[in-house]
């Protein structure tokens, strides 16, 4: 870091990079850059690290993806001596891991913590981005990256009467920090996406009386968590050499799984039936994977869909019940599939009620109670478990300006345009990790953020060795990207779901697919040979003017 004068004679701080977010993605950022000399400050808003598993503290909550793989590779000791205690752990102690590589790598010193950036301007004679925080400071840097996560901005439901529910309200993306009890209470929870239903079965055993208000019923797979042996730990460290380099270059969705052979129909009824039952019964995100074309012909997916559907009438006593609970409005897979623990079973449960608000929407809340029609359910507490504004909300709280003073939120107005998911044309040396237009959200998280952050650190590198002032992807290359991102997402199921990745659960916002559903090992591939290239279809310009900028 270094410090000089500003115009009024107050001194500014500068810095090589500021990264903003101290999640996964910001703080492998830090480390990396920190390790190629870089100067780099982190600006964070929570008070502590882990982004998503810092706010996601709501009863249930645990990664989808298993812990052995949904963790860091960039550190083989990491990884040697970090004990997962169960398949799929649970928050706290994905938190707990995101402090010990925290501590374990000194990050803290360059993350100030309880600070939000509110804005970022980028001056085009200096070619310095100047970052406005929220304690009213100002500072520069030649690059920003945003890590501010794809699942970070908690989205509150429009819901009349809201405000005036004397209860506790909680949100599942923004869980407060003390214990929350529910016992005894008469609790309501909204929305069955992934959150809702990871919280509901651990509710249903607190609260006196739980009411789900569905709107849309959705797929889930067991997780069939389990504790982990410390012989299938070591099983699991021993490969990891295989795991991750198949995680990284060979899969689609950064998930070490068998890669299928054939599609659904090409097995008869009894073959197909057994196959699904082995990977409901294995549990797991890799249910999908039991074919290669569930996610590109109906009729296949129909298989897949048909199968869980006969699975949930299976489990849930009450049929009117069960049907509510079938989803029937997209093909499998298309949402991402959720994965549980002892979800439908729930509902088979004397103190749990399944509302179906799809064909009798929530008229209001009222002070006690969810009013629908003339029927009031009374509830001391709601849980809204109701999502977020995915891949964009985060990046579009901030306002950021880029050259001639044009704002990303106008430019993205119609949906976000990038160039490989990292950059947007007329935003130089602004990069985001994860962003609109990459695997992201498709993938393990963990595998396409240290994807992302290995790149961009491979790129300013090569930027600081050429004395380059600025680089910025060029239009051309951006149309592209964007229309191809469209063409692979058209060629699939996916368009055809009202989720979170269409941006179709923000009213408003504009119905695009947002995430690269071409495949991880392949965008890998693209983002690589892009860079072998010279950084083709970016444009890097002008010698750097001297600044005086220190690693600190
Ligand atoms: P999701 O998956 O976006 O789920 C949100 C749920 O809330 C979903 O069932 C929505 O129904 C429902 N919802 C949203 N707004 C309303 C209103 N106004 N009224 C009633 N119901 C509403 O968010 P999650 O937090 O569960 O999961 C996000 C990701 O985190 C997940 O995919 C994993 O990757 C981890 P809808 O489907 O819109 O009809």
């Amino acid at each position: 870091m270094s410090a000089s004068p500003n115009h009024s004679g107050k001194a500014t701080e500068s810095y090589d990079v500021v990264v903003v977010g101290a999640g996964f993605a910001g703080m492998y950022m830090l480390h990396k850059l920190r390790g190629q000399g870089f100067s780099v400050r982190v600006y964070e808003q929570g008070d502590g690290v882990g982004g998503t598993w810092y706010w996601n503290r709501y009863p249930g909550a645990r990664c989808d993806v298993e812990s052995m793989q949904y963790s860091y590779s960039f550190s083989d000791e990491l990884q040697q001596e970090w004990d997962w205690s169960e398949r799929y752990a649970p928050q706290p102690e994905i938190l707990k891991y995101a402090n010990h590589v925290a501590d374990r790598f000194n990050l803290r010193p360059d993350i100030q913590f309880s600070t939000r950036v509110e804005r970022a301007a980028f001056n085009e004679t200096t070619n310095l981005w100047s970052v406005t925080l929220s304690d009213g400071k100002t500072v520069t840097a030649k690059f920003v990256v945003l890590a501010t996560g794809c699942l970070s901005n908690a989205r509150m439901p429009e819901i009349r009467g809201l405000a005036g529910f004397k209860g506790k309200v909680y949100h599942t993306g923004h869980w407060p920090h003390e214990t929350v009890d529910f016992t005894g209470q008469r609790v309501g929870v909204i929305g069955t996406g992934s959150s809702g239903i990871q919280s509901v079965p651990v509710i249903a055993e607190q609260a006196s009386h739980l009411t789900v208000f569905q709107r849309t019923a959705n797929f889930s797979i067991p997780a069939h968590n389990a504790v982990l042996t410390e012989e299938e730990r070591q099983a699991f460290r021993a490969k990891y050499p295989e795991v991750r380099h198949f995680a990284r270059v060979e899969s689609r969705n950064g998930i070490y799984a068998e890669v299928p052979d054939r599609g659904a129909l090409d097995d008869g009824d009894n073959e197909r039936r057994s196959k699904y039952e082995a990977r409901w019964n294995h549990g797991g995100l890799t249910f999908m994977s039991v074919y290669n074309n569930l996610a590109l012909d109906k009729i296949a997916n129909d298989t897949a869909a048909d199968f869980v559907r006969e699975k949930i009438a299976e489990i849930v006593a009450d049929p009117e019940t069960a049907r509510l609970l079938q989803p029937n409005n997209h093909p499998i897979g298309t949402k991402r599939i959720c994965i549980d623990t002892e979800y439908f079973s729930t509902f088979n449960r004397p103190n749990v009620t399944l509302v179906d608000i799809k064909s009798n929407p929530i008229e209001e809340i009222t002070t006690n109670a969810v009013r629908i029609g003339v029927k009031d359910y009374e509830v001391d507490a709601l849980v809204l478990a109701t999502g977020f504004d995915a891949m964009t909300g985060s990046v579009a709280k901030i306002d950021i300006s880029g050259r001639h003073g044009q704002t990303l939120n106008q430019k993205w107005a119609e949906g976000p345009r990038t160039y490989l998911g990292l950059m947007s044309e007329g935003f130089p040396n602004l990069f985001v990790i994860t962003g609109p237009g990459s695997p992201s959200v498709l993938s393990n998280m963990m595998v396409s953020i240290e994807q992302h952050v290995d790149w961009i650190t491979d790129c300013v590198t090569h930027m600081r060795e050429r004395h380059l002032a600025a680089m910025e992807a060029t239009k051309d290359a951006e149309d592209k990207w964007v229309a191809h991102v469209n063409e692979v997402a058209d060629s699939t199921l996916y368009p055809q779901a009202n989720s979170w990745y269409m941006g179709a659960n923000v009213p408003g916002k504009p119905r695009i697919f947002m995430p690269y559903i071409g495949g991880v090992g392949p965008y890998r591939q693209i983002c690589d040979d892009v860079a072998a290239k010279g950084y083709e279809g970016f444009v890097m310009t002008g010698a750097e003017q001297p600044r005086k900028v220190a690693a600190s």
